[in-house]
């Protein structure tokens, strides 16, 4: 077959709704286009886990540090699934980490941001994960086999993150005066930097073009944002909180809001590395990277032997 035809049976399989393994034909923009967005999903699920540990020794009670601890865990482990879906398109994990420390990898703008108090993480599982879980239910129909498989295992334990977070925000605001301040504080902070994870408005969005065409994306940014904003409004009006945007405005037919401008200059600035934490993730992931590398000597040094082991009992 030709480059052409091979081409073209790659763009039917993805119009019949058929996914694209490992092995497929693809081409090299699609490849890349993917490496580029599945280890960016990757390292945002890990330096995710950052600015929520931070909370992990003050959480106010056993039963909250217990859901904690599990949901940053979940965290770590949708990197992983995510890391290995990377792989299966021809790269390794050490080049995506060094990536990442080297400043060429982006990961998710909204981590940039510091946890103050323990209304930021009630703020991080509803906001965050409530746009996460946007996002990435759309994904589980993306085009490409193992990423698409990867998303479906994240969403179940996703859903349960949000859940988490509602809860932490529903008691404080059934709670004293100061309560309610700190969490409709919380919700000042994180409401725009959760709108922004959607990324750019799809006229300014590079890559959606040919993501929306390989079907790597089903959705654009700008759809998803306003289906998390359509169904997050009424969610904190229920618990009294007030949303920060003096623009917003239903439309009693369509249910949609509109709302206000976003600060894409805010946005730009901390993906290029200038937001209040980006310096401290990144030297934070790296230092722990550096500690854990007896852990990787010792996982490989296991795996040799194994297989040594193996190529003996079958010789
Ligand atoms: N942050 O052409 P565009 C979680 C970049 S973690 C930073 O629209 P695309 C959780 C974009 O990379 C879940 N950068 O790009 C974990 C591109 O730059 P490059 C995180 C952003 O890829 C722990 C440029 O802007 N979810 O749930 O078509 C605790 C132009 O953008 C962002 C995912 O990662 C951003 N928000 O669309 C709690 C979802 N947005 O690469 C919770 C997977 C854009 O050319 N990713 N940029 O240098 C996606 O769905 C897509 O990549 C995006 C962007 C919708 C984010």
């Amino acid at each position: 077959m030709s480059n052409e035809e091979k081409e073209q049976k790659f763009q039917e399989q993805i119009d019949s709704n058929g996914h694209i393994e490992p092995k497929d034909f693809m081409p090299e923009g699609y490849r890349n286009n993917l490496i580029r967005q599945i280890s960016q999903h990757a390292h945002s699920e890990v330096i995710g886990m950052q600015p929520e540990a931070n909370w992990i020794t003050r959480a106010p009670s056993l039963r909250s540090k217990q859901i904690l601890l599990a949901k940053i865990q979940d965290e770590g482990g949708h990197g992983l699934y995510l890391y290995s879906a990377a792989e299966t398109l021809g790269i390794s994990r050490e080049e995506m980490i060094e990536q990442l420390h080297a400043g060429k990898a982006k990961y998710s703008n909204i981590f940039n941001y510091p946890t103050l108090n323990w209304a930021d993480i009630g703020a991080i599982g509803w906001l965050v994960d409530g746009a996460a879980i946007v996002n990435q239910v759309s994904l589980q129909r993306t085009s490409f086999g193992p990423y698409s498989r990867a998303m479906v295992r994240i969403c179940k334990e996703e859903s349960f993150h949000q859940r988490q977070g509602y809860e932490i925000m529903a008691k404080m605001m059934a709670g004293t005066k100061d309560q309610q301040a700190m969490a409709q504080d919380a919700m000042n902070r994180w409401w725009w930097p959760a709108l922004m994870m959607f990324g750019p408005h799809d006229t300014d969005s590079p890559h959606s073009k040919d993501a929306m065409k390989w079907r790597i994306k089903r959705e654009t940014n700008d759809e998803l944002r306003q289906k998390f904003i359509d169904k997050t409004i009424p969610q904190a009006e229920l618990i009294g909180l007030t949303v920060p945007d003096a623009d917003l405005k239903l439309d009693k037919k369509t249910g949609r809001y509109a709302y206000g401008k976003i600060n894409w200059e805010e946005f730009h600035r901390v993906i290029k590395g200038d937001g209040p934490c980006n310096k401290q993730r990144i030297s934070h992931h790296i230092k722990t990277h550096e500690k854990g590398e007896w852990v990787r000597e010792a996982a490989q040094a296991y795996k040799q032997k194994k297989v040594k082991k193996e190529q003996v009992l079958t010789a």
